[in-house]
This record gives C-alpha cells, sequence and structure tokens, in this order.
C-alpha cells in the first residue's frame, strides 16, 4: 500500500475507496475465481463498472488454502473439455499477467493399488486420450523409474499395482495467480473492496436489484456469488436451494528440504497426495473431513492420520517436521461437478460446488463467467454444470476423477 514498484506504479491496489452507490456488476468473493471473473469481464467484454465485494482478504480463503495442482485428467468429457481449457489458460498465464505464478509442469501419478482403482484409472486414459489429453496407464517399472525414492510395495499393506500418468500435471503459486488477475483486474478499472460482508441480496419479483453489505448498500445489475465454502451463506439469502454440502479439507506443509521431488504424487486409496513446492516443502493433503462442518480449523487428528499413510509410500520421511496446517471449506456437489452459470433468479449466476478441486479450474471459472455474465446465456463449456441438472437428472459424475476419496 502506497509503495511505487520500479515502473512508479503503485504495489498491486491503492486504498480501497468509499463504496459507489450503483454498479452494474456486483461479484461476491475475491478469491482466485472472482478476480478471473473480473478480469475477463474487464478484458474481454469491457465491462468495468464492477465491484468485488470480500469478507476477508484476497485469496484467503481456498484459494489460498489448496494444495496448488493443476491438471485436466478428469473422468467425463464435459470435466475433461473444461479443465484442459484452464490447463491451457494457466501456461500463459504469467505472460498475460507479466507476474511470475512459478507455474511448473511436474507429472502427476494417480497410483492404484487395487484391480479396480486400476480399472477407473485405464477408463479415464481412454477419456483424456480421446479428447487429446496426455494420459496413459503405467506399471510398476515405470513409476519406479520416475519416482525411486517411493516404495511401491507400501510396507507390504497395500502394494501399488499402476498408476495413471498425466504429463501437463503442473503446480502453480496460488496467491500469485489470486494476485495476478487482482491486479489485471484493478488496472482496467473494476474495484476491489476487501473486507466488505455482504449481508443480504436484494430482489424485485425475479430479479435481482442490489445488496447490502455491512459498509452500506449498493444497487447494482447483476451478482455473481463466487464464494467456495461460503455459497449456502449466500444462496440462503435468496432462499435458492442447491445440493451443495460444506466438508472441510485440510493440508499442511513440512519444512523446507532439498529438491528430490520433482512429480506429484495421489494415492486415492490411501488418501494422500503430495509435491514439493519451489521453496523445498513438501505440500500434502488427504481426504475431506468426514462430516459436514462449517470451519476452516484444523486438527491433529488430521496431521497424524496423513502422516501414517504418507510414511507407507515413504518411509524416509518419519524425520521430517511438519511445519503449517491448515483447512478449507469444501462446497461439495452430488455428482462432485460444479454447479455454474445462470440461476432462476434473473441476473443472479452462480459459480460453486468446486469441493476439492476449485483452484485449477480459476481461469477457466473466471473466462466462462464472465462470457455467461456479459452474454446472459451460459458459456457451451459450462452448460453441463448448470444449476438444473439436479431437477433434470443430467448429472456429470466426476466422483471418480477426485484426487482421493470423499
Ligand atoms: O483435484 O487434484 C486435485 C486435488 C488435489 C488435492 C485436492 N484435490
Amino acid at each position: 500500500y502506497g509503495l511505487k514498484s520500479e515502473h512508479n506504479e503503485p504495489r498491486f491496489f491503492p486504498d480501497s475507496k468509499p463504496l459507489k452507490s450503483h454498479y452494474d456488476v456486483v461479484i461476491i468473493g475475491g478469491g482466485g475465481h472472482g478476480m478471473a471473473c473480473a478480469y475477463y469481464l474487464a478484458k474481454e467484454h469491457g465491462i468495468t463498472d464492477v465491484a468485488v465485494l470480500e469478507q476477508g482478504y484476497i485469496g484467503g480463503g481456498n484459494t489460498g488454502r489448496n494444495t496448488t495442482i493443476v491438471r485436466s485428467n478428469y473422468l467425463t468429457p464435459e470435466g475433461v473439455k473444461f479443465y484442459d481449457t484452464s490447463v491451457k489458460l494457466f501456461e500463459d498465464l504469467a505472460d498475460d499477467f507479466d507476474l511470475n505464478i512459478f507455474y511448473s509442469t511436474r507429472g502427476h501419478f494417480t497410483l492404484a493399488h487395487t484391480d479396480s482403482a486400476l480399472r477407473t484409472m485405464r477408463w479415464r486414459a481412454e477419456v483424456n486420450k480421446h479428447q487429446g489429453i496426455e494420459s496413459e496407464v503405467v506399471g510398476r517399472e515405470e513409476i519406479a523409474k520416475e519416482v525411486p525414492y517411493m516404495d511401491l510395495d507400501c510396507a507390504g499393506h497395500a502394494p501399488v499395482m499402476g498408476a495413471l500418468y498425466h504429463a501437463p500435471g503442473s503446480v502453480a503459486r496460488h496467491d500469485a495467480v489470486a494476485w495476478g488477475y487482482a491486479r489485471g483486474a484493478h488496472n482496467r478499472g473494476v474495484e476491489i473492496h476487501q473486507k466488505t460482508r455482504v449481508t443480504a441480496i436484494r430482489t424485485q419479483g425475479d430479479k435481482v436489484v442490489g445488496v447490502d453489505t455491512d459498509r452500506g448498500a449498493i444497487s447494482c445489475n447483476k451478482v455473481i456469488s463466487m464464494v467456495a465454502g461460503s455459497t449456502p451463506r449466500i444462496t440462503s439469502m435468496l432462499g435458492l436451494r442447491t445440493p451443495i454440502e460444506i466438508f472441510p479439507l485440510q493440508a499442511c506443509v513440512s519444512e523446507p528440504v532439498k529438491p528430490f521431488m520433482d512429480t506429484i504424487v495421489v494415492s486415492g486409496s490411501l488418501h494422500v497426495y503430495v509435491s514439493q513446492s519451489s521453496r523445498g516443502e513438501l505440500v500434502m493433503g488427504a481426504s475431506v473431513d468426514p462430516s459436514v462442518l462449517h470451519s476452516t480449523r484444523s486438527s491433529f487428528d488430521f496431521v497424524e492420520g496423513l502422516a501414517d499413510q504418507m510414511l507407507d509410500l515413504f518411509p524416509f520421511m518419519s524425520r521430517m517436521k511438519v511445519m503449517r496446517q491448515w483447512a478449507g471449506m469444501s462446497d461439495i456437489t452430488p455428482d462432485f461437478a460444479p454447479i455454474m452459470g445462470k440461476t432462476p433468479i434473473d441476473g443472479f449466476y452462480l459459480d460453486a460446488g468446486w469441493g476439492t478441486w476449485g483452484f485449477k479450474a480459476t481461469p477457466v471459472s473466471g473466462k466462462t463467467m464472465a462470457w455467461t455474465v456479459a452474454n446472459d446465456k451460459n458459456h457451451e463449456l459450462i452448460e453441463p454444470f448448470r444449476l438444473s441438472r439436479f431437477a433434470d437428472f443430467d448429472l456429470v459424475g466426476e466422483k471418480g476423477a477426485a484426487s482421493v476419496g470423499h
């Protein structure tokens, strides 16, 4: 704040202005998705009379709480096409922003420890290849060559039988993604208001006309909710029913160590995933917590359970220290696909239901939601994820593409 960069530009954002009484578009949620949507509204559609309202700070929700994995090896053609667009956007994002987002292509192994897991990997590989995505099932020898420090016998508990290998699997600096979008949106005229909580959404008939906030009321033509784990709080303001349930998803990082792991390793059966960050920390997570809870508290149980499974694969980690742990709130749908696009309320758009995989959708969600809002019509990539699919029994079953069990 207040500091100037070497190009004499304000560092990221100037101090927040007072709220105006009217905006064309209000985006609720200043995470990656909200910032990306604001960026593409301004950049691609010339819509700049936009306020992003964030109850905390930019990227302080699930954007800053995930394990930064980017991949497109989903199970359904709809999911694969959507996430492949995101991977391609991610690859150009640093140039687009003129900001290093530490995008690092690592290769992604999803281990199979049972015949049925291997069958799902084959299924995913075929769907992926059909859509032009690099994914293949590999055997123990190939895994041992690429991940030589892993015990493929898993201490005899659940030997690895093979894996789905996805070469484009990557990691990126999550804060930089949110900041890059925020700076780009801000430079194009979008207003970003942190510490601004939406307390009500106003309607007239079936049409959105404004929002109330803890800093005053605003009238607007369109409202987009992009708040992940806070979705039920927002949709309840409109009496809008969705099948979303919130489960905490916890993660942690180890102390930094010399780089040794350049791939991403996931085991759905052992409920673990791990990669090594550019700072040398091991970034690790497990499955979602077993019960519905609107909370970001992290627990000792989580670290204990994670360590137990992780040591089966990487026994040499037994002396490494855990440095930080945290939790996010995952908004999970019955078919494990997101809910995106128009809603029965005119002018109210939803970007939700990201469950355990929202970070990797940041660019594509921003781009397709911006198009949807600008054209008041669902973008073709998100039409399969419309809210009405639950009433039409037209689900997009993605549970088999989850990194870990749920
Ligand atoms: O979808 O790749 C993923 C993921 C990793 C950790 C949680 N979700």
